[in-house]
């Protein structure tokens, strides 16, 4: 497989001036006719006529009305053009009732959809499949189907065909076609300037009920965009589509959101308040990239991190404001670790924007997506806010209509602000999670905070230049005040110290406040200390970083020394439960531990090789030694947060839920599911029936629920899904392997659907003690359906060799049984481009 390299750039031969496509829809042989104006891009030398397509059937193509018979490969066609603009036609045969990879025109449930991005138009028809190529495009749809829907506005329809204009110059990748019976919730905004717009979300019918709150979500975020972005939307219609099968998330086509079911459909029988946060979310990012991804898009898919860095900052902005600040900062940075450190950290390392790639839908990964967002937060953070606010006016004023870049990006902050950012790209240009150890030193009232930075090699990088880091500084008293508010010192060296004069005594230093760069604080402190910040930080992200702090120390004391749990933790988390001046939500999360796989990255960073199933075991020794702890405390506060007004999924009734659920997790642990049995048998919303059908799985009392819980909700897909995973999820970790091999065999267990699949493999990958299993039957499970997905749906399948990345961390018993693994994939014939890629970089 070829490998694309960001140097190797050059602009396109050829730019295209309109698009007309028509499209004769049947399952098996859809018919593309095109009608292409291209014209000889000046900026380009090279000339040649170029166009993508694969597993094309051509039947036809013409220049200027004339039969031309272009060169055709498996990745495309060349053809003599005449000089100057000219017309291209072409008509040609698809398959989309075959098209299982879920890439280009495909068919879920009877029902036609699309996804482009990032290179799948190039499965439609022949064209330059590239984003500095943006042109206006007119579709029309001839089929039986109901509803015949594309980019843009609508311009007519009649019997058995629809037709769509796109005024807006846009590249193929936000394409979109869907045709079905499908049934809508209409709604309306209007927009600052009195801009009517007509608001759809599309679903099968049966579905109707569940599209409110995703109805609500997009009024909102168009208003927060008019308010705190000044954009407006800029089309008479907004359509957004729910599909079953679909292989991320939701994509942004220009005035057409797909989304995936999961990620817009809710009710309160059937979401938990966690997916109701996460549609609003997702809603809202999609619509998001109307101005930061679709009026302005990346000149090449290396600059993906322009569009969606961006546009994950914004999103969480949105949803700061929409919910509470410090919760969503604190959720956000468990999943940065979670996911993007632990890539960072590993063999599938690159840079935010990467310097090569074999396939692009390999790098739609939590490095572009979160630490892109986080390179959000640290510039505004450097240039404040209203620098901020002045160089997207800027960004948006000069590029719109543009294919940017990284370098575009940054110059506006460099014109509006004099500042020269040449350090700052590094954070784009260098993979890797920067190390940032401190150490302080107090005399004379003066303190000082020395801190070294130091970035470990990742591949093909062995040697960092330092980077200029944002770090967010208190101080505190002994006595609990404040004594220096949040000031942000700017590291721009290896080694670097900062003061702070006029002091009485010595303070507890408050570093790296609301996490303002995305790195790893290494510093001795002592528990006592740390139990003083998640007593008095005014920062309410340290506060709770204190406490997982704690927990971690715990943690590793226990795995490493078989030391007992420290009490002073038990009672520092015991008071922090019990403080009712703390939001609930803050509370629930405070009260969690660091996750299975932090803990093995620290012990490895330690240079100690984990063990995934003492880890697991610490870990439920913890939990019942804290639920001993506060067992006078948990009856109290489950009793005190339960809800008795009508179900709401807004931050307070969900924090709410969300402590009487943690709570009910630990009471479990000394009712033995009493309690989690009372509240599966009485909920009448999802989020308390899964917590606490979750908790009786947990304590090996669960039989009965599943069983119920299936019967209750076998005719809804989505429930489903949870039925699966959670099955895995809460299984001992003995066991699960064959708990998941024995749901593969399940009636329900559609493993062409990228959800089912994902709730049950998936599941099982998010498990590190199951998935490590010593024996390898974790790795061998996996293997075995990644191996058998690969030629069905390359684009999944390579997604979930994550699973894999952390495999040199563990013994070598475990690291033989991943190795044949992974090989055995590997060696697999026919294996995708895309798997092939994951696999040999974790390979390494
Ligand atoms: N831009 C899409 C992701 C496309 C993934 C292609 N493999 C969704 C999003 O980030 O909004
Ligand atoms: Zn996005």
């Amino acid at each position: 497989p070829q490998t694309i390299y960001l140097a190797d750039y050059t602009p396109p031969a050829f730019l295209v001036e309109q698009v007309g496509l028509t499209f004769r829809l049947d399952p098996g042989k859809t018919r593309v006719i095109s009608k292409i104006e291209f014209k000889p891009n000046p900026d380009s030398q090279s000339g040649e006529f170029f166009l993508h397509g694969e597993n094309l059937t051509l039947i036809r193509a013409a220049i200027n009305g004339q039969e031309v018979t272009p060169e055709v490969t498996d990745q495309g066609l060349t053809c003599d053009v005449p000089d100057g603009p000219f017309t291209w036609e072409s008509e040609v045969e698809i398959d989309p009732a075959a098209n299982t990879a879920l890439e280009g025109l495909y068919m879920s449930n009877g029902m036609y959809c699309t996804q482009c991005e990032a290179e799948g138009f190039r499965k439609i028809t022949y064209y330059p499949d590239r984003p500095d190529v943006m042109a206006p495009f007119t579709v029309r749809i001839e089929g039986p189907e109901k509803v015949m829907l594309s980019n843009g506005n609508p311009t007519g329809q009649g019997d058995g065909w629809a037709e769509w204009h796109d005024p807006w110059p846009k590249p193929a990748y936000l394409f979109a076609l869907v045709a079905g019976d499908l049934v809508n919730h209409p709604d309306r905004f209007t927009t600052k300037s009195g801009r009517e717009v007509a608001l759809n979300i599309w679903v099968r019918p049966g579905d109707e009920d569940k599209c409110a709150f995703g109805m609500e979500a997009l009024k909102k975020s168009m208003k927060w965009d008019e308010d705190v972005y000044g954009r407006e939307y800029d089309l008479d219609v907004f359509n957004i589509v729910a599909v079953d099968d679909f292989n991320m998330g939701a994509m942004e086509n220009k005035g057409l959101n797909i989304f995936n079911s999961s990620c817009v459909l809710a009710s309160p029988e059937t979401s938990t308040d966690m997916n109701f946060e996460r549609i609003e979310a997702i809603i809202a990012h999609e619509y998001f990239h109307n101005w930061t991804g679709n009026r302005i898009t990346c000149r090449d898919w290396f600059q993906l991190c322009l569009k969606e860095g961006l546009t994950v900052f914004r999103d969480a902005q949105f949803t700061a404001d929409m919910r509470s600040a410090p919760v969503k900062r604190i959720s956000d940075v468990i999943a940065l670790r979670g996911r993007q450190f632990r890539e960072d950290n590993g063999p599938l390392a690159h840079p935010v924007r990467p310097d090569s790639f074999v396939e692009i839908n390999n790098f739609y990964t939590a490095t572009v997506y979160e630490k892109g967002a986080e390179l959000i937060g640290m510039l505004k953070r450097l240039v404040g806010d209203d620098a901020y606010a002045k160089a997207l006016d800027l960004y948006f004023d000069r590029h719109d209509g543009d294919a940017a870049t990284i370098e575009d990006w940054l110059k506006v902050f460099e014109d509006t602000t004099g500042r020269d950012l040449g350090q700052f790209k590094l954070w784009y240009e260098q993979a890797g999670t920067p190390r940032l150890s401190v150490t302080d030193d107090f005399k004379d009232g003066t303190y000082t905070l020395y801190f070294k930075q130091e970035t470990p090699p990742t591949p093909g990088q062995p040697d960092k230049a330092p980077r200029v880091i944002p770090i967010a500084v208190g101080l505190l008293n002994p006595n609990g005040d404040e004594v220096v508010p949040t000031t942000v010192l700017e590291m721009t060296e290896a080694e670097q110290s900062f003061t702070f004069d006029g002091l009485s005594s010595r303070p507890v230093p408050s570093i790296l406040r609301d996490f303002s760069a995305p790195v790893i604080v290494q510093r001795d402190t002592t528990n006592k200390e740390r139990a003083f910040l998640l007593a008095h930080d005014t920062d309410p992200f340290n506060k709770w970083e204190a406490g997982r702090d704690l927990a971690r120390d715990v943690l590793i004391r226990m795995v490493r020394d078989g030391a007992a749990p420290d009490s002073g933790y038990l009672q520092a988390m015991h008071a922090m439960l019990r403080d009712d001046t703390l939001d609930p939500a803050f509370r629930a999360l405070a009260v969690g531990l660091p996750s299975q796989d932090d803990i093995a990255q620290r012990l490895h960073d330690e240079g100690a090789t984990p063990d995934p199933q003492a880890i697991w075991e610490a870990g439920e020794t913890l939990r019942q030694t804290l639920a001993q702890e506060m067992q006078d405390t948990l009856p109290r506060i489950y009793a005190q947060f339960q809800v008795t007004d009508p179900y709401r999924p807004d931050a307070e009734q969900s924090g709410s839920r969300s402590l009487a659920n943690a709570t009910l997790a630990l009471l479990t642990r000394l009712d033995g599911g009493a309690q989690a049995q009372r509240q599966y048998d009485s909920a009448d919303n999802m989020t308390q029936q899964l917590a606490a059908w979750g908790c009786l799985l947990q304590a090996g009392k669960g039989d009965a629920a599943t069983a119920a819980f299936y019967d209750q909700w076998r005719h809804d897909r989505l429930v489903v899904d949870k039925w699966f995973s959670l099955q895995i999820v809460h299984d001992d970790p003995a066991t699960a392997v064959e708990t998941c091999a024995a749901l593969t065999n399940h009636a329900d267990f559609n493993w062409k659907n990228p959800n089912r699949f994902r709730a049950t493999l998936g599941a099982l990958a998010m498990s590190p003690a199951a998935f490590h299993r010593a024996d390898g039957a974790g790795y061998a499970l996996l293997a075995d359906w990644l191996i058998r997905l690969d030629p069905v749906n390359p684009q999944t399948t390579a997604r979930m060799c994550t699973a894999f990345e952390t495999w040199s961390r563990y013994d070598n018993a475990r690291q033989a049984h991943a190795r044949a693994a992974l090989e055995r994939i590997l060696a697999t014939p026919g294996l995708s481009r895309d798997t092939n890629e994951m696999v040999a970089r974790i390979l390494g």
